[in-house]
């Protein structure tokens, strides 16, 4: 049985809304963040940066929520979360996923690191430069999604997951330029029952 182990409200809820998309059976390990949890040591041996989320398959650790969401889609092909091999639109599947890990959150992490400073020891310099820089990957996204259900056209997709999941930590964060067409992307892939239960706890 696969295993995903797991933090609420982390990057670990990618995973998981997979799992819940593609209905499959899966146990979920939830861990206390620090010490008795992510930072002990049974979880270092799973994670050496005691980070979540881990995929346990078949004795192997598996990290990266990005790389997890992509097996598990390879997993269940005929579940078709993510296009053939080779296609142009699995091409597509990873510029998103990748886009998602490397332009969108680098952003949210110095944002969030600043947000996580007293008051007095923020700069709003660098909370600028964040919210300038996630704007632009926003920006890119209300172009890519004109006239687009979701990503990849009409075909609901990893990628999905990992750019709505990135898009709501924006919100979250209120680092969220305007934008009608990732507003109603991100409204339409917050209906998906499957992403529904992987926030419910
Ligand atoms: N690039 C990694 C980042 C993983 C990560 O930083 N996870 C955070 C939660 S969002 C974590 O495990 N924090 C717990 C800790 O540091 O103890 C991924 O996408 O999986």
């Amino acid at each position: 049985m696969l295993k995903l182990y797991y933090v609420p409200k982390t990057r670990a809820t990618r995973p998981r809304w997979v799992l819940e998309e593609l209905g499959v059976p899966y146990d979920l390990v939830r861990l206390e963040p620090g010490p008795a949890g992510t930072r002990g040591e049974d979880h270092l041996t799973r994670h050496p940066l005691g980070h979540v989320p881990v995929l346990e398959d078949r004795g192997q650790f598996i990290f990266e929520s990005g790389a997890i969401c992509m097996h598990l889609a390879d997993l269940f092909p005929d579940k078709r979360l993510l296009p053939p091999p080779g296609s142009v639109d699995r091409a597509l599947a990873y510029q998103w996923v990748l886009f998602a890990m490397s332009e969108m959150e680098p952003p949210l992490v110095a944002g969030y690191e600043q947000s996580k400073k007293p008051e007095a020891e923020r700069s709003t310099a660098a909370v600028a430069a964040a919210k300038e820089a996630f704007g632009q990957t926003v920006a890119t996204l209300e172009k890519a999604l004109a006239g687009r259900k979701y990503l990849l056209g009409d075909s609901f997709s990893v990628a999905d997951v990992m750019v709505g999941a990135t898009l709501a930590w924006g919100r979250a964060m209120k680092l969220m330029p305007g934008a009608p067409a990732v507003d109603a992307y991100l409204a339409r892939l917050r209906e998906r029952p499957a992403w529904q239960r992987a926030l419910a706890d």
